[in-house]
């Protein structure tokens, strides 16, 4: 056994830091029970880069322990939401810091390109820290008048600990649209990565530590989902869940949480469309379509994996679409500067995408461009940016989240026909549409079936915009202001001031 609690690593690009692989529990990092580990693989090279403790149910009962101890404690309660706004703005100052290192441990657990885990991810964790650092002294509640005889007004009060569960793709931005509102409303929380990518965040609890929060208002573990995930899920002194990840694993949440009626939040799938009508910019299209299925590798749960054409334009907007991938995916690895598109995350999610281009082939979709497995020097799990036309509404490839760099192109006839397309879905999490005409822009955005509708570009996304979807891609929504009521509860107090 080798049970030491930092490995130092070494990057591609010269960084070099000591790794932490502990649990982080009660601001400590320590072992886990039974002492094993999860090996976290770089998906450029296939290699090991270290083995991270994984929780047990006992160590999460562990965090869950010292999370409701901090949640009772002066040093967390009894400060002021000033008070606890300095803190996530002194995290968030402590991020800003290390900038290079953790897109450096980014783009190395995860594939991701360093510039965009540099300029895109990074910069997201410091804004939504002092966007919700904002709010912490700003979340009161309201005064109601109701006559003479009766004071009624509202406390927001926090909801408790708080259990997150967090997907691979995102591993820092989904940490910080889980904890930021969590912290600014006052809860305590055990975080559990994705067992996939722990390093980043693990190395972030360093940081939370070193901001001075006190010891088990952050935990953070890494662990398998069926194990600690469904540990936390189920722990009667968890009062609150919030999840991202795959449908399927949303739906498991849900029936763990009820047992105890914990308040929950998912953010799960989707199958988000992308309408070009005959009267759109196409060159905009072409560019907006490429971003919203081609950034991260395709690992967006809003990705806009269906486009939709109208027949007028098919042609010259495939070609368009075809050509701007051709001049910007350049796949390849994520330390070089000119590369636009890493590995899929793991083997599996690799075999995955690569089992939906098959299923795809087989049944009868045309492979317009791409198609295959693109290794990096004969290693890692790349693929090539795929597209398929041809596609009919009951092909797989259609209907399922292929979570990959693979679009599916079908084509319409008329307005109805697009927005009936759009909806025939059971997710409902981003949309997108192009066009010139304003009064059919805002009537389109008004009847598609989802959380988020961008006009005229894709995957446009703000910490101060509600996000969240509808159907089978989510229940709540995170960031901006609407994000704060996953995080606390409406106390209503009433004063009898009559006789
Ligand atoms: O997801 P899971 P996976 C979709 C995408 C992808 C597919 C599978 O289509 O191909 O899901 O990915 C934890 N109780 N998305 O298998 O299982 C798990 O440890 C409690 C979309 O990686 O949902 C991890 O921390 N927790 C998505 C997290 O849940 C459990 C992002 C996500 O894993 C658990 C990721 C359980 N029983 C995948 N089982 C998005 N919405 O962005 C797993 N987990």
């Amino acid at each position: 056994h080798n049970l030491k609690m930092e490995v130092e690593i070494t990057a591609p690009n010269g960084k070099t830091w000591s790794q932490p692989l502990g649990l982080f529990i009660n601001n400590e990092f320590v072992k886990s029970s039974n002492e094993s580990k999860i090996a976290s693989i770089n998906p450029t090279t296939e290699e090991e880069i270290c083995s991270v403790y994984a929780a047990t149910s006992d160590d999460v009962d562990k965090a869950v322990s010292a999370a409701r101890k901090a949640f009772k404690d002066p040093s967390w309660k009894g400060l002021s939401g000033s008070d606890r706004g300095n803190l996530m703005r002194k995290l968030a100052d402590l991020v800003e810091q290390n900038a290079e290192l953790l897109a450096t441990i980014e783009t190395l657990d995860n594939g991701k390109p360093y510039s965009v885990a540099l300029t895109e991810n990074v910069p997201e964790v410091i804004n939504v820290f002092k966007y919700y650092a904002g709010y912490a002294d700003k979340n009161f509640g309201q005064v109601i008048d109701v006559g003479p005889a009766k004071f009624a007004y509202t406390l927001k009060e926090p909801l408790g600990v708080c259990g997150q569960i967090i997907p691979w793709n995102y591993p820092l931005d989904m940490a910080a649209w889980k904890l930021g509102p969590a912290l600014c409303c006052g809860n305590t929380v055990v975080l559990k990565l994705a067992e996939q990518t722990p390093l980043s965040m693990l190395y972030v609890a360093k940081l939370i530590k070193e901001a001075g929060f006190p010891p088990g208002v952050v935990n953070i573990i890494n662990g398998y989902g069926r194990e600690a995930g469904a540990a936390l899920v189920q722990h009667p002194q968890v009062d609150k869940v919030a999840f991202t990840g795959s449908t399927a694993t949303g739906k498991e949440i849900m029936k763990m949480a009820s047992a105890t009626m914990k308040n929950i939040t998912l953010e799960t799938g989707g199958k988000s469309p992308l309408i070009v009508f005959e009267d759109a910019d196409l060159d905009l299209a072409a560019t907006w379509s490429h971003i919203g299925i081609m950034s991260n590798q395709g690992q967006i749960c809003t990705a806009t994996s269906r486009i939709l054409v109208h027949e007028k334009v098919y042609d010259e907007f495939t070609e368009k679409f075809k050509e701007t991938i051709q001049n910007i995916s350049v796949v390849g690895d994520p330390f070089e500067e000119s590369t636009f598109q890493g590995p899929q995350v793991t083997k599996t999610q690799y075999e995955r995408v690569l089992g939906y281009i098959k299923a795809g082939k087989e049944e009868g979709a045309t492979i317009f461009m791409g198609g295959e497995a693109a290794p990096h020097k004969g290693k890692g799990f790349f693929i090539a940016p795929t597209v398929f036309t041809d596609v009919k509404p009951t092909m797989k490839i259609y209907r399922e989240e292929i979570f990959g760099p693979c679009v599916a192109i079908v084509s319409f006839k008329n307005e109805e026909e697009a927005i009936e397309l759009a909806n025939d879905t059971t997710y409902g999490l981003g949309s997108a549409l192009f066009t010139k005409d304003l009064t059919r822009a805002h009537r389109v955005a008004r009847e598609i079936e989802a959380g988020m509708v961008w006009i005229n570009s894709s995957n446009d996304s703000d910490y101060r915009i509600p996000f969240g979807g509808i159907k089978q891609s989510g229940i709540g929504r995170e960031l901006g202001e609407a994000g704060l009521a996953a995080y606390c509860n409406v106390k209503a107090i009433h004063v009898n001031m009559a006789a």
